[in-house]
């Protein structure tokens, strides 16, 4: 398993949609191990494989505590099919693609998700708590969404030049 690079805005890489997964192979069998890796490394709870440069709509998360031990899933091709709409859940978000950046982000507090496993399964769950608010945050990545796009303009605005200005500093470059 390797820890792979994770793209920092604002490269323009983490903007785009990514395509999905028509069948599990040992790519990405081998990708999702990478994430993993990679996400624990970071150390993160979740990680869309967008942030590591790959265009698929590949997703790991685990909210698992250090007291009951990890709990990794693994989620391809995910789809909202039900999310609340009377419920709602704020959160100190976080982005491992925008170090150090957190911020509250309001998102629906239940959501049900149909996704394809790592054994090419269709399954559905139910999800909620900070399972529910992770789930969201990694699917907005799979759409080119990052959770800065769910503050102000002024915030959203002031974080980008912030980002812009370290990457012209060493010479990355680039727009998200
Ligand atoms: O996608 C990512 O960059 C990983 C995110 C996942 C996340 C999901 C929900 C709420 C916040 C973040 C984080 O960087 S993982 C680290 C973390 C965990 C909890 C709160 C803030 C940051
Ligand atoms: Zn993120």
């Amino acid at each position: 398993m390797t820890i792979l690079p994770i793209l920092v805005l604002p490269d323009p890489r983490l903007r785009l949609i990514s395509e999905p997964v028509a069948t599990v192979t040992d790519e990405i069998r081998t990708l999702v191990a990478d994430m993993f890796e990679t996400m624990y490394d970071a150390p993160g709870i979740g990680l869309a494989a967008i942030q590591v440069g790959v265009a698929k709509r590949v997703l790991v998360v685990d909210v698992g505590s250090r007291e009951e031990g990890r709990d990794p899933l693994t989620v391809i091709n995910p789809e909202i099919v039900w999310a609340s709409d009377d419920a709602f859940r704020v959160h100190q978000e976080g982005c491992l693609s925008i170090p150090e950046y957190y911020e509250e982000v309001e998102r629906p507090a239940r959501i049900r998700l149909r996704y394809m496993d790592l054994e090419g399964e269709t399954r559905e769950i139910e999800a909620d708590g900070l399972l529910a608010t992770c789930l969201q945050h990694e699917i907005d990545h799979l759409n080119g969404v990052l959770f800065i796009d769910h503050l102000s303009r002024l915030k959203r605005e002031r974080v980008n030049r912030k980002f812009v200005k370290a990457a012209r500093a060493v010479g990355r470059g680039g727009e998200a």
